[in-house]
């Protein structure tokens, strides 16, 4: 009976795991697989741009560009020419899973999930309900009116604790090694963005390219906005994701991404990057990732923090280098020469404990915040931004 009770689970577990291998070669294909993007033509941009008309310069291809690009404002109050790509960088109605990913650590992150972690929690599951029918029916009193006083069976034991300790080293290898990757710093000429959170919306820096700085706000619907104000149109993105100013950033060139924030803990997400990073006041947080493909980009503050949480979109266009170099001249910035850090010293808000960061900190939100905010305050609440009990917490 032992025997036979070993033997049959084992088949049953044998045959799971073939099911579980011929389930898992398929699957990528299935999903979405994320090389096959790496392949697509993005083609967004209008080659033919014409180069005096603004809010076209950052998608200006680079061989007809300006040499000095039409409009500071490029990404804002206007119709931005780089078109969103279906599917890619933005969730889509009815699809589960990761979205298609264009950084390294996001593909396989994605592979890791769809190859190996999928079919076999699917296995494990399974086969586990399987067992567990077996043995109801099996055992049960009327066909097994006198139980086996059977106490151990070391063949049985030893597979039951050796195969889990297996499986989880198989998982810990590949999973340990995209930790690391995920917080590796980021090689010398590296571009650094610097998110900070606000209550309810991102302001940003680029000190490696002069320190200057920009606001987005997510840009309200038809129906939400006053008179002559500007509201959200296909080409800026999906509702609640697009925002009045994207971040650029060039393609194929590490970033490095720094957070903080003026008030509460926010979090800077962009799905497609495999990006997650914790802002809090006082602190900053690293990472750094390198986006392969040129696009369109969104995501959303992914911390709860407060009343309008849900409203503070990251857009992010995604372009080649030169366009890059040429929008952050239009910005009023520079760009360092290859390879050289900056050692421009952006001043902390609310920095840990001290009077003077607290000072900054609150003079900061008062020059930057609310006025920049003001144009687009409220997308689709009533509630104004001074409204929420959270705002006692700037400056902590
Ligand atoms: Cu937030």
């Amino acid at each position: 009976m032992r025997m036979r009770f070993t033997g049959i689970a084992l088949a049953i577990g044998l045959a799971l795991t073939g099911m579980g291998g011929a389930e898992a070669s398929p699957r990528p294909q299935g999903a979405a697989a994320p090389a096959p993007q790496a392949a697509a033509a993005p083609a967004p941009q209008a080659a033919a741009a014409p180069a005096g008309v603004s809010n076209v310069a950052p998608t200006t291809a680079a061989a007809t560009a300006p040499a000095a690009p039409s409009s500071p404002l490029l990404a804002q109050d206007g119709a931005p020419a780089t078109t969103i790509e279906p599917g890619v960088g933005h969730p889509v109605d009815g699809r589960i899973g990761i979205q298609p990913q264009v950084t390294t650590n996001g593909q396989f992150a994605h592979w890791f999930h769809d190859s190996i972690l999928l079919p076999l929690i699917v296995v494990i599951s399974v086969f586990v309900l399987l067992l567990l029918i077996w043995v109801v029916i099996r055992f049960r009193k009327a066909a097994n009116p006198i139980p086996s006083k059977t106490s151990h069976n070391t063949a049985i034991e030893i597979i039951w604790t050796l195969a889990p300790v297996v499986i989880l080293v198989l998982i810990a290898v590949p999973s340990i090694g995209l930790l690391q990757a995920q917080f590796k710093p980021a090689p010398a000429g590296a571009v650094t963005l610097k998110a900070i959170g606000n209550q309810w919306y991102w302001s940003y820096q680029y000190p490696d390219n002069g320190g200057f700085e920009i606001t987005a706000n997510m840009l309200k619907e038809r129906d939400q906005v006053g008179k002559g104000e500007r509201f959200r149109t296909d080409a800026d993105g999906p509702r609640l994701l697009a925002a009045d100013n994207r971040i650029v950033l060039p393609v194929g060139v590490p970033i490095r991404l720094i957070t903080t924030s003026q008030d509460v803990i926010h979090s800077w997400a962009v799905p497609a990057f495999w990006i997650k990073l914790d802002a809090v006041p006082g602190r900053l947080n690293e990472t750094s990732f390198t986006i392969d493909k040129p696009g369109l980009y969104f995501g959303q503050c992914s911390e709860l923090c407060g009343a309008r949480h849900a409203f503070m979109p990251i857009a992010v266009q995604a372009v080649p280098p030169a366009q890059f170099a040429a929008w952050v001249r239009a910005k009023g910035g520079t760009m360092p020469a290859p390879g050289q850090l900056s050692n421009k010293v952006i001043p902390q808000p609310g920095a840990v404990g001290s009077a003077a960061g607290e000072a900054q900190g609150n003079a900061a939100d008062a020059a930057t915040g609310p006025t920049e905010n003001a144009t687009t305050a409220a997308p689709t609440t009533s509630q104004g931004a001074t409204g929420n009990p959270a705002t006692g917490n700037a400056g902590q």
